[in-house]
């Protein structure tokens, strides 16, 4: 697994290169680069230069010997030794695309990165006792503005008066207005592994506040807690409310289309003259056509996991795995958010859509069941929240074969049930979430279902596959030793 994961280019583009690349200095004159550009890292002096060198009517020559020094400073002085430099480094007019570089260029890149990302890791600044041990959650809250004690978080001015009087029970929620509030215990509490805690005492004080390396805030707090063996031992929580969110707004940024606004467009129905256009495409044209669609739902899947808290802190590699075993039934989940009940149909290329526009895939079992599996979620009548946390409850899953840091996995995993759990309890809707575990059984199945598809229709369009499907869809779903394990889960 290790080795094909290394090369899962588009992934490990997504995940990291966009925002690490231009950390890497500029392959000709080491100025600050600006991206890969005609397949090099440059700045964009160099990106120019090149361009401009590529007219037919430009002709430079060397005044000295060919062997001018390039840098920041000097790169102007001499036009043919920095043109020189930048057919050397690999410059071509033709690798005008990042996507387009020969794969030992974006391998030794990908490596380069990396190299300049563990050289980069941040250092700790916080509390060494607590920075290892607590995951990092974005706030929800302005973090530039300074935080007044009253307003650092409501349930702290309970917790002073009220609930230190009567205790705070665990898994006890603490309501104030319209809003409540919950500590729960990480599985990082200090001194004591069972988590039976009865009482818990905290003040404001116990409360702190800092940013991570990804410069999100962290709230922790550090309180005295009464277990049920009546032991008092020191616990470091950390903000269940902050953690829901955190992953609810990722979920709401990362979401390809607005409920509420198609709730406002239900009324929009393929025609029958356009389902027929849909079925009489070739079998080849609609799997290509549905190949993409569903990449770009991908996408904005890989975009929601990056924001999922904790996601980005596990290796790279489990990224990659998590997201190669788990973007597939994000993206079905997903689908119950854009499905109408009311006539079975889904929200597809900017309109509704039955099961009969697909019929030109050739696979109408499988159609069937997705369809049947979006109406069964939307049957649970999932607010946005729910759906919000769900879709990182099947992401984040320890369970996938390809982990190489499970445990790791399994933290954020925990957190991602409690915060699940947590929201569900305040929603008094408890008994949901039996059901919602009963479908993460139903979407493995559709998975490899899916997979089983793609392995028929392989066999019968290989060109179709290898040349016009795009490269994200190929890596997700088309090598066999990755996809027969993301099949055998
Ligand atoms: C219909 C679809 C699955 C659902 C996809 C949804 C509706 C999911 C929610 C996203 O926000 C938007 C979205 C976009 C694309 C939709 C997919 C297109 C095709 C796929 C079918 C299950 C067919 C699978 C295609 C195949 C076999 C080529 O991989």
């Amino acid at each position: 697994m290790g080795a094909s994961l290394s090369g899962c280019v588009y992934f490990n583009m997504m995940i990291n290169f966009s925002s690490q690349i231009e950390v890497i200095p500029c392959k000709i004159c080491g100025d600050k680069s600006s991206g890969v550009h005609y397949g090099v890292i440059t700045c964009e002096g160099c990106k120019g230069f090149f361009r401009r060198s590529q007219s037919s009517s430009v002709q430079y020559s060397c005044s000295r010997q060919s062997n001018c020094l390039i840098d920041r400073a000097s790169r102007n002085r001499c036009q043919s030794c920095r043109l020189k430099k930048c057919v050397a480094q690999g410059m071509s007019r033709d690798a005008v695309k990042f996507g387009r570089m020969s794969k030992r260029q974006r391998d030794s890149l990908i490596a380069e990165v990396e190299r300049h990302r563990q050289q980069q890791q941040p250092r700790v600044h916080s509390p060494h006792l607590i920075q290892p041990l607590v995951p990092t959650y974005s706030c929800p809250l302005d973090l530039e503005r300074p935080i007044r004690s009253t307003e650092v978080h409501p349930y702290l001015s309970c917790a002073t008066g009220e609930a230190q009087a009567l205790g705070m029970a665990y898994r006890g929620t603490q309501r104030s207005g319209n809003s409540s509030f919950c500590l729960y215990p990480t599985s990082m509490h200090i001194g004591q592994t069972d988590l039976k805690i009865k009482f818990r005492m905290f003040s404001e004080k116990n409360v702190f506040r800092f940013r991570d390396s990804d410069n999100y805030c962290v709230c922790v707090c550090v309180c005295v807690c009464v277990c049920v063996c009546e032991c008092a031992c020191v616990c470091v929580c950390v903000c269940v409310e902050e953690l829901c969110a955190s992953i609810v707004r990722s979920h709401r940024e990362t979401s390809q289309y607005r409920v509420d606004e198609l709730q406002t467009l239900r009324w929009k129905i393929f025609s029958r003259e356009e389902v027929h256009a849909y079925q009489s495409k070739t079998v080849d044209e609609m799997w290509q056509h549905c190949a993409m669609r569903l990449t770009d739902a991908v996408q904005y899947v890989v975009e929601f996991a990056k924001r999922i808290p904790g996601f980005r802190q596990l290796g790279q590699n489990d990224q990659i795995c998590l997201l190669k075993s788990g973007s597939m039934e994000v993206v079905l989940v997903r689908m119950s958010r854009l499905f109408n009940p009311e006539n079975g149909t889904v929200f597809f290329d900017g309109k509704f859509a039955g099961t009969e526009l697909f019929k030109s895939l050739a696979c109408g079992d499988f159609i069937a069941a997705v369809f049947d599996f979006a109406h069964s979620l939307c049957a649970l009548r999932l607010t946005e929240q729910q759906v919000a946390l769900f879709s990182a409850l099947v992401l984040i899953n320890a369970d996938r074969p390809c982990l190489e840091d499970r445990d790791r996995v399994l933290r954020v995993r925990k957190d991602m049930e409690l915060a699940l759990r947590h929201l569900l309890h305040r929603d008094n809707q408890e008994s949901l979430l039996h059901k919602l575990y009963q479908k993460v059984t139903v979407l493995r199945s559709l998975c490899a279902l899916h997979i089983e598809k793609l392995r028929w229709f392989r066999q019968l369009y290989p060109f179709t596959v290898h040349s016009l499907f795009p490269a994200l869809y190929k890596e997700l779903f088309g090598s066999d030793i990755d996809v027969q394990s993301v099949a055998t889960l």
